[in-house]
């Protein structure tokens, strides 16, 4: 039986992530900061299955959280086949000169810096093992830079060069690395984009049928189950509606 780490599992992609590959008999780690909302996903599972998900409460952007939290894991979920590097958020859509400085932490130490910490902490294993996957959620945002998007941009054109990056240190340990890059998927992204301004939020996804976090678990599920010699490396995922970062069809 294989294992997952999914982080950012409370909610969105990580959520439906982490359900889907329970549902398929993967065993599941799942971490968050809201692990009420993991416990109340997991609550739903059947009985059998919810022995096969270890949840635990961590905030990515501590290094301390994080190597506690894998240090903690019973051995039966020591061996990490994959890991879903999901958690992040975009915190703000304003023009540079007046974008928030807390937001930019946020989102550079969320997106950046705990998706290192993760990756730092779970890859010595995979290498010693010879084998393992590292799915990055990216972004079309990390493709392509849009107006106001600058520091969520430049997260997310982080992850991309990472996700290169990684993959030339680690394919030679048996490890593939590939990159998720969505575009509009209607999760609480917006929500918490636009702190917490529900009509803002919907307003992203107005006269359209964006993806849903389903779709995205899909992806994960299709992409790790791949034949051993087979790495989905880049992929870029679109509401049909959606044509480009600032181009969408909204005919309702
Ligand atoms: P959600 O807001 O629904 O989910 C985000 C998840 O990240 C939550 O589970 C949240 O959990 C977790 N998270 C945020 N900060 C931290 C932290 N410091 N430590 C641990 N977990 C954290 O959004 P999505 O599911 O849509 O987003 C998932 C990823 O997909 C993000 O990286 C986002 O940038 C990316 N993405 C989203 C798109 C979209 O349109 N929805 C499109 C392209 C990429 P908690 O708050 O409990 O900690
Ligand atoms: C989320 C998609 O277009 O809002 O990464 O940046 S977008």
């Amino acid at each position: 039986m294989k294992t997952i780490l999914v982080t950012g599992a409370s909610s969105g992609f990580g959520k439906a992530t982490a359900l889907h590959f329970a549902q398929n008999g993967w065993k599941v780690i799942a971490w968050a900061r809201r692990l009420s909302s993991m416990e109340s996903w997991r609550s739903e599972l059947a009985p059998e299955l919810q022995n096969l998900v270890h949840l635990s409460e961590v905030d990515v952007r501590d290094l301390s959280q994080v190597e506690a939290a894998f240090s903690a894991l019973p051995s039966a979920f020591s061996s990490i086949d994959v890991l879903l590097n999901n958690a992040g958020l975009a915190a703000g859509k304003d023009p540079v000169h007046q974008g928030l400085i807390d937001d930019w932490e946020r989102m550079i130490d969320t997106n950046l810096k705990g998706l290192l910490y993760v990756t730092r902490t779970v890859s010595p294993g995979m290498v010693t093992r010879g084998s393992g996957h590292i799915v990055n959620i990216g972004s079309i945002a990390g493709k392509e830079p849009y107006p106001d998007g600058n520091v969520y941009n430049a997260t997310k054109f982080g992850v991309d060069g990472l996700t290169t990056g990684m993959r030339m240190d680690l394919a030679k340990f048996g490890i593939k690395v590939s990159q998720i890059c969505p575009g509009m998927v209607d999760t609480e992204f917006s929500e918490v984009r636009f702190h917490g301004d529900r009509e803002k939020a919907s307003a992203v996804y107005h006269n359209m049928t964006p993806l849903v976090a389903q779709d995205i678990a899909d992806l994960v599920w299709y992409m790790v189950n791949a034949p051993k010699h087979v790495n989905l490396a880049d992929v870029l995922i679109l509401p049909s509606e959606q044509a480009s970062a600032t181009i969408v069809s909204r005919r309702g």
